[in-house]
């Protein structure tokens, strides 16, 4: 009865003073958007997209209340590529210097374009970066002074807040950085970093291996400096107390993109939320530690889902949730030894990290650039949709740009698609074609796929991932053979043709 007493109130209300209805539609014109972005997340990882040895219920709960992408894409098989993409709708190999990045290196998005951040900001929105950066920081051709501000950061390209670390959890510096300062740096114990040589006289992995609470796969590398028991990619002295615990990262993270959303939760925010997890050095806190029973990458997996859980939570606690886009995905396919000893291969229990898919982390097969993809709006979105469509990350920037009523310029995201109406579920439309970057070069074009001849191993030897390269052109229909089992290319030459001129005509242009 009083609900019934409140609703007629209301539609009084809203036909006398029509300007309370366009308070409400107006909010639909400005929602929060959080993109979670998984790191070397599969396409099988997540119980949602089928993975039965494991369960993810949080991030179920967006595919339940929202919408699932079955063909959504990364432009690469690594990380630093495909964060280049999604921050400037731009394919990251027409520029250079866009692959895995070291932990020194600057800053590779150029401040002058547009970005996905740039875009939220000129809505008026406040924006913040919280997790791994991994695409540089400060000035080409300078030496990072990890001591002083670091010029140039997430700042540069279009966030107001950042909590990062550089680059990625096996590569120095361990720290974490806020608004361009290292937290809890002093200034007694400053920080140097080589990617070349020794500095400094701590014990590497290489040297030290007792010391090694977590052993490196042989070959790998992962043998410099030791920070927690941890040999990583790099070598580093000084900054003691500013160093991370790897089993408090997820949770340092998610608390800093807690109060991002409490402090901004009265005007429109953006938050890229990038997840450590479950990149290597996979070393969950101890809450989530042998509780998958698929070794530690699995309870990476675990802490994954809690943190999406927490930030749901914070977003009904605050009242958000209504009008808060989620979008989750992941920046690569999965891998399962990455070069630490985390029982990947040997506790994996019949786990599938790459679904139906074949291939992984930095393939030119599906596994590589397929990846989990998924979007909450509350109102918007029909709550356990799903869609077919042939969609990039690529996308989001020329997306939110046109949802805002943007123009973006012809040297802006240039190869990115308004696919607005898709990403929440109005169109079924999606790209017609797209290039995806492996160990080679691939297109798609409906339910084509061409994969480029290149010469190189067909796999992976350190992490035993099929490359996908072959001397040989290769074409596969995915709508009948997802796993890229038959090459068809034999059968149908003239299609071979009109796809490996397709992808030479976008890569020319
Ligand atoms: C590779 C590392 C791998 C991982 C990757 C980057 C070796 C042998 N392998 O160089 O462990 O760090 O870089 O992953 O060192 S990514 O997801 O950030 O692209
Ligand atoms: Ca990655």
């Amino acid at each position: 009865h009083l609900n019934n007493v409140f609703a007629r109130h209301a539609i009084l209300l809203a036909c006398l003073f029509p300007s309370l209805l366009q308070a409400q539609v107006v909010k639909k014109d400005r929602p929060n958007v959080i993109v979670v972005y998984a790191d070397d997340l599969g396409y099988g990882d997540l119980s949602a997209y089928g993975a039965t040895k494991i369960s993810t219920p949080n991030v179920d709960r967006l595919a339940r209340e929202g919408m699932l992408f079955t063909n959504a894409h990364t432009t690469s098989g690594t990380c630093t590529p495909s964060r280049y993409a999604l921050m400037t709708g731009e394919y990251p190999w027409r520029k250079s210097g866009t692959n895995i990045l070291p932990g020194d290196a600057a800053l590779i998005i150029s401040a002058e374009n547009a970005t996905l951040p740039s875009v939220f900001q000129k809505a008026g929105y406040k924006t913040g970066a919280v997790g791994k950066w991994h695409l540089g920081l400060g000035e080409n051709g300078k030496k990072i002074n990890w001591n002083q501000p670091i010029a140039k950061g997430p700042d540069a390209v279009g966030f107001d807040y950042s909590f990062i670390f550089p680059a990625t959890g096996d590569r120095v510096p361990t720290v974490f950085i806020e608004n361009q300062e290292v937290v809890g740096l002093e200034a007694s114990d400053p920080i140097e970093v080589s990617y070349q040589q020794k500095i400094g006289s701590e014990p590497t992995g290489k040297e030290n291996p007792e010391l090694l609470k977590l052993h490196a796969s042989p070959d790998h590398g992962h043998n410099n400096t030791i920070v927690n028991g941890i040999g990583r990619i790099g070598y580093m002295t000084g900054g003691k107390k500013a160093r991370w615990t790897d089993e408090e990262i997820a949770h340092v993270f998610v608390d800093r993109a807690e109060n991002f959303i409490e402090q901004h939760s009265k005007q429109p925010f953006f938050l890229y939320f990038s997840l450590n997890d479950i990149h290597v050095p996979r070393m969950p806190s101890t809450q989530f530690k042998g509780k998958s029973g698929l070794g530690l990458r699995g309870d990476a997996i675990l802490q994954l889902d809690w943190t999406v859980g927490r930030i749901l939570k914070k977003l009904e606690t605050l009242g958000l949730a209504k009008n808060t886009l989620i979008l989750f995905s992941s920046d690569n396919g999965p891998v399962l030894d990455d070069g630490y000893d985390d029982g990947a291969v040997t506790q994996l229990n019949g786990h599938n990290p790459r679904g139906p898919l074949r291939g992984g982390k930095s393939s030119a097969f599906e596994a590589g650039t397929r990846v989990p993809f998924l979007v909450r709006w509350p109102g918007i979105v029909k709550p356990g949709s799903r869609s077919d469509a042939l969609v990039c990350q690529i996308d989001l920037i020329a997306s939110f740009a046109s949802f805002f009523n943007q123009k973006l310029s012809q040297q802006d995201a240039p190869d990115s698609q308004d696919l607005f109406a898709v990403f929440t579920g109005k169109s079924a439309k999606g790209r017609e074609i797209l290039v995806e970057q492996g160990g080679g070069f691939s297109l798609v074009k409906g339910s084509w796929k061409y994969i480029e001849p290149s010469e190189g191993p067909k796999v992976q030897k350190l992490t035993g991932t099929e490359t996908g390269r072959d001397s040989l052109p290769q074409l596969y229909d995915l709508k009948n053979d997802i796993g890229e089992k038959n090459n068809l290319a034999g059968m149908h030459p003239e299609i071979v043709k009109e796809l490996a001129a397709a992808l030479k005509k976008i890569r020319e242009d």
